[in-house]
């Protein structure tokens, strides 16, 4: 089920000559200067202004000798064209949700099942600790390493067509889903026609009638403009895949020991940062798209956690998975016993 990169050389030259000159980069030894970013969002939003954030940090530790350029708004490629080139070393930091990595590494399977999480406390707690930190290192084998976790919400489902209740409401609408097998295996599980697609061609896909509709996170359905074409949100909150902050492993290893301790160090600190920057902006997407006359409802979730819940099984194969698993759902257990009144 899991694949190597496979963004071919010629593809990755073709994709522009920025990447060509970033790539080229990749070859030469640099202990000091203007680390590449990539992220997909635009520059307002909560992850970018995080990275950025994290670049003062460095810059203010070492006299300006490192700082991040972050490329946002998908400037470097969409997140699995820019994952391979990071890759590659053609690109020095990468922020991208997990969805787009589950098809290649495995550990990334746990915290991206549906209704893993509880709640984004519970989400926060797990990455935080022990959990986090093995799914994390388990990227340096794909030639990326493991920064840290960015909060990223509940997705829910929206579409142009009507309000979704049950999981029979979903039957025979396309609606888009990033690169993942496990993405794909979710919602085609709940009887919609799962289209695989880069989230920077959702919005005209969605104006043109190609798609039906997508599922993500408040922000980012205000952020990209979607709420514009799809009238209908219905709170499936399915999902609280994370984002992820990842160094190639090229650039990394060009670093001294103590440059790379500054760089998780300013990675770390960025976490707070971002968290404020992203409560806030859930309450104000959520504001504006209520605002604009988006049609918004509650769905009963657990039919939906019925129904999607094979995929658990299908997408847990290694015992590493399964054991990240178990501990999130006895974390998740352990937390709701502690918030009972007693
Ligand atoms: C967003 C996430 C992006 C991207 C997007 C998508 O929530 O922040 O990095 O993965 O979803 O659905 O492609």
């Amino acid at each position: 089920m899991t694949q190597r990169f496979s963004l071919s050389r010629r593809r990755l030259i073709a994709g522009g000559t920025a990447f060509a000159g970033l790539a080229l980069t990749g070859c030469q030894p640099r202990l000091s200067g203007l680390f590449t970013g990539a992220d997909t969002h635009p520059g307002d939003y909560p992850t970018v202004q995080a990275v950025e954030y994290m670049g003062r940090l460095l810059g203010e530790r070492t006299g300006g000798r490192l700082g991040i350029k972050v490329f946002a708004g998908s400037q470097l490629g969409n997140e699995r064209d820019t994952l391979e080139i990071t890759s590659f070393g053609g690109i020095d930091f990468n922020r991208v949700n997990l969805a787009p990595l589950n098809s290649v590494e495995p550990m990334t399977i746990p915290p991206s099942l549906p209704f893993i999480f509880r709640s984004v406390a519970h989400m926060r707690r797990a990455l935080d600790g022990d959990i986090g930190d093995e799914i994390l290192a388990a990227m340096e084998k794909q030639g990326l390493i493991g920064l840290c976790f960015y909060d990223s919400g509940a997705r829910s489902v929206y579409n142009t067509r009507r309000a979704i209740f049950t999981p029979d409401d979903m039957r025979g609408l396309k609606l888009r889903v990033p690169s993942s097998d496990l993405y794909l295996a979710m919602v085609n599980a709940l009887g919609a026609n799962a289209v695989p697609m880069p989230f920077d061609e959702v919005y005209q896909s969605l104006a043109q009638g190609v798609i039906d509709g997508a599922e993500n996170n408040w922000p980012s359905f205000e952020s990209a403009r979607h709420y514009e074409v799809a009238r209908y949100m219905s709170l499936t909150q399915h999902l609280f895949t994370p984002e992820i902050l990842l160094m190639s492993k090229i650039s990394w290893d060009k670093l001294s020991a103590e440059d790379q301790q500054l760089v998780r160090q300013a990675a770390r600190e960025s976490v707070p940062f971002m968290r404020d920057l992203w409560d806030a902006r859930v309450e104000s997407s959520r504001a504006n798209i209520v605002a604009s006359g988006v049609e918004v409802n509650d769905v009963d979730t657990a039919p939906f956690a019925q129904q999607m819940r094979p995929v658990w099984d299908q997408f847990l194969v290694t015992p590493q998975q399964q054991d990240i698993a178990s501990r999130i759902v006895a974390l998740g257990e352990q937390m709701a016993k502690q918030e009972k009144p007693s």
